[in-house]
């Protein structure tokens, strides 16, 4: 397993729409994997593989309320197929977007169907933060950040400061 390095704002790949993954095989398992430790390591409630510069429909939650009991869970293709007209508003960051946090209102209770690990179809019914987080996940593989549900105002700010950081601290390059 590896650690992977986060893409930031503004990066333009987090703007990429993802692909679905055409089978679960070893490579698709031990990428899994990686995004597990990768969140784990960060730390996350949840990760889409584009935040590791991947383009695949996969992504990694674990919501367990205690640090000793982890509950990671593994999404592939997921599709969100319903959604409660009752909507709740919970305070959402990215690891993509490190420091940040603002409200967002979504439904407050989603059906998600997926894939599994096994390459077996499921469906799963989500409420609370685990609704909010596959919402957020599932934004990502869209190109969808939480920070578009802001206003303009708000979103610019965000954008403006990342793009600043980005300047100031271009990234390491590998050489030779
Ligand atoms: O770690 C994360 N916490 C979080 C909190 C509220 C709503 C969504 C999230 S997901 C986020 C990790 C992340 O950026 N996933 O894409
Ligand atoms: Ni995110």
């Amino acid at each position: 397993m590896t650690v992977r390095p986060l893409i930031l704002l503004p990066d333009r790949l987090l703007r990429e729409v993802s692909k679905p993954v055409e089978r679960v095989d070893d490579d698709v398992r031990k990428f899994a994997d990686d995004m597990l430790e990768t969140m784990y390591d960060a730390p996350g409630i949840g990760l889409a593989a584009i935040q590791v510069g991947e383009p695949r429909r996969m992504l990694v939650l674990d919501v367990s309320e205690k640090e000793e009991e982890r509950d990671p869970r593994v999404f592939i293709n997921p599709e969100v197929v319903a959604s409660s007209d009752e909507r709740n508003v919970h305070e959402e960051g990215c690891l993509s977007i490190p420091d940040y946090y603002a409200e967002v209102e979504r439904p407050s209770d989603v059906t998600v169907k997926y894939i599994d690990l096994d390459g077996k179809e499921q469906t799963v019914e989500a409420g609370g933060i685990l609704a909010t987080c596959l919402q957020h996940e599932i934004d990502h593989l869209n190109g969808v950040l939480f920070i578009d549900y802001l206003s303009r105002l708000k979103r610019d700010m965000v954008v403006r400061k990342f793009k600043k950081l980005a300047r100031e601290n271009p990234p390491a390059r590998m050489v030779g």
